[in-house]
């Protein structure tokens, strides 16, 4: 087997969007998205550090095909910052789609980074909006606690895992993408594409059987 990655102090466990909307029942529902929870609990309880974010959006989200007459989920459009995806109504702040799936195991998490609350932004990636440039202030955070490599699981492996984890590298971290440990929601070959987007950005893409070894 390849070496293993044991989990040192300075390390984080970003745990993205584990929730009830993106499983399956729910409005965004990833297939097997509930399949990572119990892999991503054994994950956290080898990590000191554990990170979750939380999609959050405000009823009519910019990104919501219900926002746009005419269009229907899953078309792109151009917004102002650029092509955007549209989506069902999804993690609409404070409703049950947009809790934590009840067995994640979310007590040790030190921090929940919400994200996509601006009407007008979606925000795929847990350090930048989709415009690319507003911060979320991740970056800040991670740096000041003086982690240096940042382990990534959860959903959707095409979308914000992946943003994230190319965002973590730029930002100069390590980056880790634990792969089975997440799913992926796979729109026309989006699966494929971000795994090339990640390696392209230096991400490296693991087993969890290499951290759990
Ligand atoms: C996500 C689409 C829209 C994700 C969030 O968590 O991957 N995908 N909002
Ligand atoms: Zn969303």
């Amino acid at each position: 087997m390849p070496e293993p990655f044991v989990p040192k102090t300075s390390d984080v466990l970003l745990l993205i969007d584990v929730q009830n909307d993106f499983c399956p029942g729910g409005a965004l529902a990833v297939p097997e998205g509930d399949a990572v929870v119990p892999l991503i609990n054994r994950l956290a309880a080898r990590f000191a550090h554990v990170v979750l974010t939380q999609d959050w959006h405000p009823p009519g989200h910019q990104s919501f095909a219900s926002s746009h007459s005419g269009h229907a989920p899953f078309e792109s459009i151009e917004l102002a910052y650029g092509a955007q995806t549209l989506w069902p109504d999804h993690c609409v702040q404070g409703t049950p789609g947009a809790d934590f799936h009840k067995d994640l195991e979310s007590a040790r998490g030190e921090l929940i980074v919400r994200k996509g609350f601006r009407p007008e932004i979606d925000s795929y990636s847990a350090f930048f909006e989709n415009d690319r440039t507003t911060p979320t202030g991740l970056t800040g955070y991670l740096r000041t606690r003086d982690f240096d490599r940042v382990f990534l699981a959860g959903l959707a492996t095409d979308f914000c895992v992946h943003f994230s984890a190319v965002d973590a590298a730029r930002e100069g971290f390590t980056s880790v993408v634990i792969e089975d440990a997440c799913r992926a929601i796979d729109l026309d070959g989006s699966l494929a594409a971000a795994k090339r987007a990640m390696l392209k950005a230096g991400v490296d893409l693991i087993s969890s059987e290499r951290v759990l070894a």
